[in-house]
């Protein structure tokens, strides 16, 4: 039986969490803190960064390759196209939401939700230039047409339901703007037609529930 490691307030454990939900593949959730010391973690996830897997045949950290061996594994529901082509679209989204969007709000989480000190006016400043740069860049290869990467459900999908609110989130509380809705992305539709299935149901209901719990 396959393990998720990690805990439901993680975008990145949310990411995984809806593929795997989405392609009916049975998984146990195991809770685990971020910052682990233990060796058995930093065997399987080095930086002791969440979410990782373990498999029967081994462990696995870093989304994007987990859910590539997901897909590759079990290959019923497809969450990426045949055409190789098609399916390249999908990553590149996926590194765009994953390596552009999300690290560059990362920076802002500390003083945006856990009490830090707040950034330096300038490197605010860097980080909201940075991020209307990759917005915009997003928004040139987004489809929303209905799904972000166009007429099907995909990985790309996994990481936007994750990530688009987190952005979003994190700007309104730094700069009192959404940036992602003042650069033009309706991620507020997006969320709500996703947040329909079942799985993102569920995702969004333990993230709850963990929010709730953690305080
Ligand atoms: N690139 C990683 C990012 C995972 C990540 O940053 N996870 C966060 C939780 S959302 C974490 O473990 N942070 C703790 C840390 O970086 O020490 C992935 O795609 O899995």
């Amino acid at each position: 039986m396959l393990k998720l490691h990690g805990f439901a307030i993680s975008n990145y454990y949310n990411k995984v969490k809806l593929a795997l939900l989405e392609k009916g593949i049975p998984f146990e959730e195991v809770y685990c803190a971020t910052k682990s010391t233990d060796e058995a973690v930093l065997a399987v996830s080095p930086l002791a960064k969440i979410p990782f897997l373990t498999t029967d045949e081994g462990g696995l950290c870093e989304s994007q390759a987990i859910l590539e061996y997901i897909e590759a594994k079990y290959p019923d529901k497809p969450l990426l196209p045949k055409d190789p082509m098609q399916a390249a679209k999908v990553r590149e989204l996926v590194t765009f939401l994953d390596w552009h969007l999300e690290i560059t709000a990362r920076q802002l989480y500390g003083m945006a939700f856990f009490g830090a000190p707040a950034l330096s006016e300038s490197n605010q400043a860097r980080i909201r230039k940075d991020l209307e740069k990759d917005i915009a860049g997003f928004k040139r290869l987004a489809k929303f047409s209905p799904y972000v990467a166009g007429d099907t459900f995909t990985l790309a999908d996994c990481s936007a339901f994750a990530n688009l609110p987190l952005v979003a989130m994190t700007t309104k509380a730094v700069y009192g703007e959404d940036l992602l809705a003042a650069g033009g992305i309706d991620h507020k539709a997006y969320t709500k037609f996703i947040g329909e299935r079942p799985s993102a149901q569920k995702v969004v209901a333990d993230r709850k529930a963990a929010t709730a719990k953690a305080g």
